[in-house]
C-alpha cells in the first residue's frame, strides 16, 4: 500500500503546489492592486462568511483563493474536462485522465458534475489544514470509487492502474498486471484487518496511522501553503 498511497499523495501534493503558486502569484500582485480588486469577492459576503466558518482559512486567504480560482476558471465552476486539462499538465509523460476523474469526484463532494469554489475550498481546507483523520477520510473517499463506504479489490486495482497511467511509461516502463496485483495484494494485506475482502474507513485510518511514511506524506500538505 505505502508506495501506492505515496504516489497518490505525490499527485495531490503537486496539485496543491500549483495552487500554492497560484496563491503566491496573486499575493504578489496584491501589492500593486487597488482596493477594488482586493474586494473582488465582496459581492457574495454571506457565502464568504459561511466558508470562513466552515473552513480552516481566514477571510483574506479565502479572498486570495477566490481570485486565483476566478482567474483560472472565469465561469466560477470547473467541469471535469477542464479539471483533467489542468491536472494533466503536471504529468506530461503519462495519461492522467483516469486518475483526474477519480480526483474530480472526490473534489465534487455533492456529485453535482462540477467543482464550485466551495467544493475547492472544502477539499483544500482538509488537505492543507485538516486533522490527520480528516485527510485520511478524504483519501479513503478518493479510493472508494463507488462511494459505498468500502474499498474493494476492483477499486484499488483501478486506482493503482490509473496512477501508473498517470506516471507514464517512462517512469514505469514495464508495468505488468502482476505488479498491479502485487500492489493491490500488499494494500489489502496491510489494510484489511479482519480479512473480509474489503477495507472500511476504520481499517484504513488505523492502518495508515501505523505507517510512518503515510503520516509523513500527509504532513507534507501542511507545508504547501
Ligand atoms: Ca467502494
Ligand atoms: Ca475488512
Amino acid at each position: 500500500m505505502s508506495s501506492c498511497a505515496k504516489r497518490c499523495k505525490h499527485g495531490l501534493v503537486k496539485f496543491a503546489r500549483s495552487v500554492s503558486r497560484l496563491v503566491t502569484g496573486t499575493l504578489i500582485k496584491d501589492r500593486v492592486c487597488d482596493d477594488l480588486e482586493l474586494s473582488v469577492v465582496c459581492h457574495r459576503p454571506e457565502a464568504l462568511d459561511l466558508l470562513e466558518a466552515q473552513s480552516n482559512f481566514n477571510r483574506k486567504e479565502l479572498q486570495v483563493l477566490y481570485r486565483g480560482f476566478k482567474n483560472e476558471c472565469p465561469s466560477g465552476v470547473v467541469n471535469e474536462e477542464t479539471f483533467k486539462q489542468i491536472y494533466s499538465q503536471f504529468f506530461p509523460h503519462g495519461d492522467a485522465s483516469t486518475y483526474a476523474h477519480y480526483l474530480f469526484n472526490a473534489f465534487d463532494s455533492s456529485q453535482s458534475g462540477s467543482i464550485k469554489f466551495e467544493d475547492f475550498v472544502t477539499a483544500l481546507s482538509i488537505l492543507l489544514r485538516g486533522t490527520t483523520t480528516e485527510k485520511l477520510q478524504w483519501t479513503f473517499n478518493l479510493y472508494d470509487i463507488n462511494k459505498d463506504g468500502y474499498i474493494n479489490k476492483e477499486e484499488m486495482t483501478d486506482i493503482v492502474k490509473a496512477i501508473y497511467d498517470m506516471m507514464g511509461r517512462f517512469t514505469y516502463p514495464a508495468m505488468k498486471t502482476d505488479t498491479t496485483r502485487q500492489h493491490v495484494d500488499a494494500f489489502f494485506q496491510k489494510m484489511d484487518k479482519n480479512r473480509d475482502g474489503v477495507v472500511t474507513l476504520d481499517e484504513f485510518i488505523l492502518s495508515c496511522q501505523e505507517d510512518e511514511n503515510i503520516m509523513r506524506s500527509l504532513q507534507l500538505f501542511e507545508n504547501v501553503i
